[in-house]
């Protein structure tokens, strides 16, 4: 990857994150405009002959100043719960996968599934194949079908991680002793890879997240031959 477009987000995986960038270009358009105001208006002041150094005050000027920044934080906060809302909702998941974050590995269990559970370990840098990514391949990769919504139950077993994968717009803590609950629909085929993003010890840098999505035929066949 090269390195000026990891600057920038990811392409989406998921419907939540088309939404999630789309609302980030708004804010960055608004950024711009409101910051190449203010840089217009202090070069001006800087270069001008304070012909107006007498005047105590202005009450049009002063109203408006108060008026146009509320509706810009007004056109910046509605979306943003609209989001908010839209992310923590879960209308009917088909399939429930249980995170447990453990240090320092995470494990997978599918609890649609009687005996279908596994650890995911980062690959050490001699089993890599050629094109891997080294740091974030791992030796057992979640397995989860495209078009369905699933559910995420993330926990941990011992300190505080966050399984989070960027291209999902997923970013959810696994606390000891409580059960969060996220849902997602993953729109495409690939592979997508994340960090734990909780500092949670000496080797927090080396629990990463791959996802394998399917489609629904391959995911069946994936769990029979599990079973
Ligand atoms: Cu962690």
């Amino acid at each position: 990857m090269r390195s000026w477009i990891q600057l920038s987000l990811q392409d989406s995986l998921s419907p939540i994150i088309t939404i999630i960038s789309s609302f980030h270009d708004l804010i960055m358009i608004t950024i711009t405009l409101v910051l190449t105001t203010i840089r217009y208006i202090i070069i001006f002041l800087i270069i001008n002959n304070y012909t107006n150094r007498n005047l105590k005050d202005a009450h049009k000027i002063e109203l408006i100043w108060t008026i146009i920044p509320t509706l810009i934080l007004l056109r910046l906060a509605t979306p943003s719960l609209q989001l908010l809302y839209l992310i923590d909702e879960s209308i009917q998941p088909n399939l429930t996968i249980k995170v447990v974050g453990h240090q320092w590995y995470w494990r997978y269990e599918y609890r649609d599934f009687p005996n279908i559970s596994y650890d995911s370990y980062i690959l050490p840098r001699t089993l890599l194949n050629t094109g891997d990514f080294r740091l974030l391949e791992v030796d057992n990769r979640i397995i989860a079908p495209i078009n369905t919504e699933i559910r995420l139950l993330v926990t941990a077993s011992d300190v505080i991680h966050s399984w989070t994968v960027p291209a999902l717009g997923v970013k959810i803590d696994a606390i000891p002793g409580r059960l969060n609950q996220l849902t997602f629909t993953i729109k495409r085929a690939g592979v997508f890879y994340g960090q734990c993003s909780e500092i949670c010890g000496a080797n927090h840098s080396f629990i990463p997240i791959a996802i394998e999505s399917v489609n629904i035929d391959s995911f069946i066949k994936w769990t029979k031959s599990k079973f």
